[in-house]
């Protein structure tokens, strides 16, 4: 590979003519854009401990009624972005949000697409274009782009989860805006019930099935048991991972980021290819050692940790006794559509 020609080799008076006319010499900057033989992401693997994000959060609900937030949360920043940007990867928000009894996170919705994956307590729900979604721990729930989505809690201890949206990717294509408005009124129907087995889906006779997205709360329960009838059903499979998917269509419950949830049997250890997106780690129950480019974190119950691509992963249940689960999202769908998603040996 040749040397180029740097900025500092022309004349100062023809850069600085090119400037006034809107113009750049492409060739100083043409290795920084393309790296040779694999990208160098700004990500950096990260660990956020619960034991650290927890009473921060709970300090803030001290110190900042919701009011004053609409959403009470600590982002889960990657320094590698500096933190003022608050992203996790290139395409990927963390966020840890909290909300007390009694409070409420006003109705709105927005261009980015969001999922909540439940951490602690009970009592809080979201209603998401009138559906009503309890949030138990280890539920995902989607807000994807367009709708009204509000946050409730009528329980008596405070309720934590883990934000993750796209929000760094739809602000970087300048499309990222929001609309508020008041209460919604909830509605009988609900997608966790009509779409309850996988394999089978409601074959409507008199009526159009026309919801985007169908499915908007994924109860814990029903993946963990999907987790475990993988794993009794396939012995030797290696990764016991399943999928969260629009039951419609098959494809990414959501349009953007992909999710997953991953069982590791007890004492195993799993070694994941260098895979193009980045993508983010949350333990649900368990505990696993993680490893990214050389560095190991120590992930215990309600831990995220983020990886960038192009790098292996290496995951090791820490008990030899119990399964550890994981919740997984990553830039998959969003690479699969751009054309740049590669797995490499
Ligand atoms: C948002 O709407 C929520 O609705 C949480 O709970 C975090 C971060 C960035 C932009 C919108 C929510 C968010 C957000």
């Amino acid at each position: 590979m040749n040397e180029l020609g740097r900025i500092e080799d022309l004349p100062a008076d023809y850069v600085a003519e090119l400037k006034s006319h809107n113009l750049m010499p492409l060739w100083p900057n043409l290795r920084a854009l393309l790296p040779p033989q694999k990208p160098r992401p700004s990500t950096v693997a990260t660990h956020w401990p619960y034991a650290a994000i927890r009473p921060l959060l709970l300090k803030a609900g001290k110190l900042t009624p919701i009011e004053k937030a609409e959403r009470r949360v600590l982002v889960l920043a990657n320094p590698g972005h500096t933190l003022e940007k608050m992203q996790a990867s290139a395409a990927m928000y963390l966020g840890m949000q909290l909300l007390l009894p009694g409070e409420w996170a006003p109705s709105h919705r927005h261009t980015p697409n969001a999922v909540r994956m439940v951490v602690e307590g009970e009592g809080a729900w979201s209603t998401v274009e009138g559906e009503k979604c309890p949030m138990l721990r280890g539920d995902l729930i989607l807000t994807p782009t367009g709708l009204w989505h509000e946050h409730g809690h009528d329980g008596s201890e405070p309720v934590i989860w883990l934000d993750v949206l796209d929000v760094p990717l739809v602000h970087y294509l300048e499309a990222s805006y929001h609309v508020n408005s008041g209460r919604q009124t909830p509605r009988s129907d609900h997608g966790e019930r009509r779409y309850p087995r996988g394999g089978v889906v409601p074959a409507p006779v008199f009526e159009r099935a026309s919801k985007a997205y169908p499915m908007l709360r994924y109860p814990w329960a029903d993946t963990r048991a999907a987790l475990e009838s993988l794993a009794l059903d396939q012995p030797d499979l290696q990764a016991v991972q399943v999928t969260y998917v629009n039951p419609e269509t098959g494809d990414h419950a959501e349009n953007i980021l992909g999710f997953y949830a991953m069982m590791l049997r007890p004492g195993q250890t799993l070694t994941l290819p260098a895979r193009s997106p980045a993508s983010v780690f949350h333990m649900i129950e368990g505990g696993a050692m993680v490893q990214i480019d050389g560095q190991r974190f120590n992930m215990k119950e309600a831990d995220t940790c983020c990886a960038p691509g192009y790098t292996p992963i290496t995951l090791a249940n820490t008990s030899s006794t119990q399964p550890a689960f994981l919740f997984i999202a990553d830039e998959t769908p969003l690479h699969k559509k751009l054309g740049v998603y590669e797995v490499r040996a």
